[in-house]
C-alpha cells in the first residue's frame, strides 16, 4: 500500500501544492491504490518538504523522485508509448512545471500582497492570537529567503508575469490540438502540468497569475479535461 503524505485540499482544488498535486494525479491516473495521510508541517518530512510517500515501510520524498521510483519499482506503463523526443520533451515540460512555473506560483501567492492577501486569513487565521500575529510573518520570511536564493523574488511582478507569460504560451503550443502533453494518451509531464496549471486556472484565489493562465483557453480546458478524466 502507498500512503500519500501531503497537504490538505484548499482553494477548490484537491491540493494548493502544485506537487502533492502532481504525485496524487500520478497515482490515480495509474490506477495504484493508495491512501492519503494529511500534514500540516513540512518539517518533519524526510526533505523537510511536502510531498513524500511511504512505500512498503520506506519513506520517499519528492515529487520526482517519487514518480521515478514508483515507475521503475511497479514498471508502469504510463511512458511507454513515447519515443526519445517525446521522453525528452516529457522531461523538458516536467523541468517548466516544477522549477519555474511553481515558483511564480509561489511568488504570487506568498510575496505579492494581492495573493498574501487571501491566503494569510486562510492558512493562518484559525491559529490563536499570539501565534496569528508571529506565524505568518516567519513563514512569509523564508519564503522570501528561498525565492531570493533561487532568484524569482529579485525580479519585479511585471517581470515575473512576462516569464510566466511565455512559460503559458510554451506549455498551450506544447499541447497543440493534443489532449494531453503525451498526446492521445497522458504521460508522466501531464501529472506535473495538471499540478500546478489546476492550481492557477481552477484555484479559487485570484492572483495575477491565476488571470494570466486563464487568458489561455486550451489550458483551462485541459485542466477541465484532466480534472473529468481523473478527479471525478
Ligand atoms: N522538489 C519538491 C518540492 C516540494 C515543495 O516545494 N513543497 C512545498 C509545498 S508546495 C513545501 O513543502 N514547502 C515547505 C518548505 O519549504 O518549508 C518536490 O517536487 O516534491
Amino acid at each position: 500500500m502507498i500512503t500519500l503524505c501531503q497537504f490538505p485540499a484548499a482553494f477548490n482544488v484537491p491540493n494548493p501544492s502544485p506537487y502533492c498535486l502532481k504525485v496524487e494525479t500520478f497515482l490515480r491516473m495509474c490506477g495504484l491504490d493508495y491512501q492519503v495521510k494529511t500534514l500540516f508541517d513540512p518539517r518533519k518530512a524526510p526533505k523537510g518538504k511536502l510531498p513524500f510517500i511511504k512505500l512498503d515501510d520506506e519513506l520517499i520524498a519528492d515529487s520526482a523522485v517519487i514518480l521515478r521510483t514508483l515507475s521503475e519499482r511497479l514498471e508502469l506503463p504510463l511512458d511507454r508509448h513515447l519515443d526519445a523526443a517525446g521522453r525528452g520533451r516529457m522531461v523538458a515540460i516536467t523541468r517548466l512545471c516544477d522549477e519555474h512555473l511553481s515558483p511564480l506560483m509561489v511568488y504570487f501567492r506568498w510575496l505579492d500582497a494581492e495573493g498574501w492577501g487571501q491566503l494569510k486569513p486562510a492558512f493562518f487565521g484559525q491559529l490563536p492570537a499570539p501565534l496569528r500575529l508571529l506565524v505568518p510573518g516567519l513563514v512569509q520570511k523564508k519564503i522570501r529567503k528561498s525565492l531570493l536564493a533561487q532568484g524569482i523574488a529579485r525580479h519585479s511582478a511585471v517581470e515575473l508575469l512576462a516569464f510566466a507569460r511565455e512559460d503559458l504560451q510554451a506549455l498551450s503550443d506544447l499541447l497543440g490540438a493534443a489532449p494531453f502533453f503525451g498526446g492521445v494518451q497522458p504521460c508522466s509531464a501531464d501529472a506535473s502540468a495538471y499540478g500546478i496549471l489546476a492550481n492557477l486556472t481552477l484555484c479559487s484565489l485570484d492572483t495575477p497569475l491565476g488571470r494570466l493562465a486563464r487568458e489561455f483557453p486550451s489550458l483551462v480546458a485541459y485542466c477541465e479535461r484532466m480534472r473529468d478524466k481523473f478527479w471525478t
